[in-house]
C-alpha cells in the first residue's frame, strides 16, 4: 500500500515535470498546447526554416487561440491570410506577397517572433479557406505555408 502510494507520487512528478516544460522526448521545444477560447479551438503550431506546421487543418468558425513556438534559428512571422488562392500559390511581389492584395486578406496575425520564442492571439474566424504563413522576404516561396479550413 505505502509502495502504491510512493509509485503514484513518481509517476504524477513525471506527468508534472513533462507537461511543465514545453520539450519533446529529444530535449528541444515541441508544439505548444494552448487552451481554447470559451465555445472555441485551439490551434497550436510551429514556424521553422522552412515550414509552419499546426496540429490541426480543419477547424469550425468562431475564436480560434493561435499558439506557436519559433522551432527555427532565425526570425519567423505566423500570419493567417484568407484566401482562395491554393497553398503556396499566392502571386509574389518580389520576394513578398501582398498581404491587402486582390483575392488575399489577413484576420490577423502573431507578427514576428525569434527563435525559441512562443506567442498567441485570439482571432474570430468565419468559414472559408485560409493560409498561414511567414511573408518575411523569401520565406513564403521557400515553403513557410500551411492550410487551415473553417467550415461552419
Ligand atoms: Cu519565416
Amino acid at each position: 500500500m505505502r509502495r502504491t502510494a510512493v509509485l503514484a507520487c513518481v509517476l504524477l512528478m513525471a506527468a508534472t515535470v513533462s507537461c511543465g516544460q514545453d520539450r519533446n522526448d529529444a530535449g528541444g521545444l515541441a508544439t505548444p498546447h494552448g487552451t481554447a477560447p470559451p465555445g472555441g479551438v485551439a490551434v497550436n503550431g510551429t514556424v521553422r526554416e522552412w515550414r509552419i506546421t499546426l496540429d490541426v487543418n480543419k477547424i469550425k468558425a468562431g475564436p480560434v487561440r493561435f499558439t506557436t513556438v519559433n522551432l527555427g534559428t532565425i526570425t519567423h512571422e505566423f500570419v493567417v491570410i484568407r484566401t482562395d488562392y491554393a497553398e503556396g500559390k499566392i502571386p509574389m511581389a518580389g520576394e513578398r506577397f501582398n498581404e491587402d492584395s486582390e483575392g488575399v486578406s489577413s484576420p490577423g496575425e502573431l507578427g514576428e517572433f525569434e527563435p525559441t520564442i512562443a506567442k498567441d492571439t485570439i482571432l474570430n474566424l468565419s468559414p472559408g479557406h485560409y493560409q498561414v504563413v511567414c511573408n518575411l522576404p523569401g520565406h513564403y516561396h521557400s515553403g513557410m505555408h500551411a492550410e487551415l479550413e473553417v467550415v461552419a
